[in-house]
């Protein structure tokens, strides 16, 4: 990327002031992330969404637009600071929030900077992780009056299980790269688990889940850390945010950040969930959604971790098979690192599910 092509995106947007330095941001698996700072100090961050990833920009805009905007008047009148508490859109000259570039058909957004923040990739110190719990349980509760009929389903199915084994065993049927025969160990083992595929989304058709706006991709990364006060300031990455289950969040959340390592690390010997820190988790979560939560959402916390993982397993393993035309790899095995690293862990979750169902009780005695 070249200044000069930031400038010229920057000029189909309503800001008064040019760029004149930028950095590329290395985190996200699926958009391109940079920092911008134009002439007049003023800070944005600029993005190009991955429209093989979604399919409907404009959909996925007006939710963005919509949950930010409700976000912001929630914020004001609870008397915080909407500048900084939830993103900010800048407004495309052409209408709308985004410009698309007709030479390649790549879509850009801009949003102000929120500054003096920090976004861990891991929890390096304890606290970390039970303020990003906060601010996610806080983020559901802020959007339990939310629309949900208005929202778009920005990738259908996103976190149904059940489908996303189906889509997994299309891929090993169709065998586009090659790789099947490679990987016969990987994908016995994700059959084992077929099982734990349908346990949320069962309770979902039953009625016995609630659906809910959720934000469902929480990994830590997604929340801006108020760089002064430790706080939990702002969730980003609000692309997905559709009607799905808390649990999702939940499950999510654990599977990135309670991990004792990346989520690909190679080295599957470093590979375990941290029990301490599952329990800060589910500590500052059930604080942040307060009461919403319902007592069939908590039978399930422990299990949605491991569904969680065990998700992202499948869907690391449908992208290695179909050729990694999906997630952003930076080796030609990237996927399948990640997909044994899942693994690894889901099976860590599952020997541990009833020291995790003693914990979770423990948070929950009141309910
Ligand atoms: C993607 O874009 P990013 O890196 O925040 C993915 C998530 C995965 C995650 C795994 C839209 O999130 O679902 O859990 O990678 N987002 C999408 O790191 O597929
Ligand atoms: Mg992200």
């Amino acid at each position: 990327m070249k200044l000069s092509q930031i400038q010229e995106i920057f000029l189909k947007f309503d800001i008064p002031s040019p760029p004149i330095s930028f950095s590329a941001k290395q985190s996200g698996n699926i958009n391109r992330t940079y920092a911008v700072t134009t002439a007049d100090g003023v800070q944005y961050i600029l993005q190009r969404v991955n429209t093989y990833v979604f399919k409907d920009p404009d959909a996925l805009m007006e939710n963005v637009a919509n949950v930010t905007a409700f976000l912001a008047k929630k914020i004001k009148r609870n008397g915080g600071d909407p500048m900084r508490e939830t993103l900010n859109l800048l407004p495309a000259k052409n209408g709308g929030y985004y410009y698309r570039d007709p030479e390649d058909d790549a879509i850009w957004r801009i949003y102000y900077l929120v500054t003096d923040t920090i976004a861990y990739d891991a929890a390096v110190r304890s606290g970390i992780l039970y303020e990003a719990a906060k601010a996610f349980g806080e983020f559901q509760r802020q959007l339990e009056d939310y629309p949900a009929e208005t929202l778009h389903d920005t990738i259908p199915d996103f976190h149904n299980t059940a489908k996303r084994y189906e889509a997994f065993e299309t891929a090993v049927a169709a065998d586009e790269a090659g790789r099947v025969a490679s990987v016969a160990e990987e994908i016995e083992m994700l059959r084992a688990l077929k099982p734990y595929a349908s346990l949320i989304v069962t309770g979902i058709e039953e009625g016995r889940i609630p659906v809910r706006v959720t934000h469902n991709d929480t990994k830590l990364n997604n929340i801006l850390m108020d760089a002064e006060s430790g706080r939990g300031l702002c969730v980003i990455d609000l692309d997905t945010v559709m009607p799905g289950s808390l649990l999702y969040d939940f499950g999510d959340s654990i599977r990135f950040a309670a991990n004792n390592t990346a989520e690909d690390d190679p080295d599957l010997s470093r590979i375990f969930l941290r029990l301490d820190l599952y329990e800060e988790y589910v500590s500052g979560f059930l604080k942040g959604v307060g009461d919403a939560i319902t007592k069939d959402e908590i039978a399930l916390l422990p299990e949605s971790v491991l569904i969680l993982t065990y998700e992202l397993a499948l869907r690391f393993m449908t992208d290695y098979l179909n050729g990694d035309k999906y997630f952003k790899i930076l080796s030609p095995d990237h996927n399948l690192v990640r997909t044994r690293a899942q693994l690894r862990l889901a099976e860590d979750i599952r020997q541990k599910l009833p020291l995790l169902r003693v914990m979770t009780e423990k948070y929950t005695k009141k309910q």
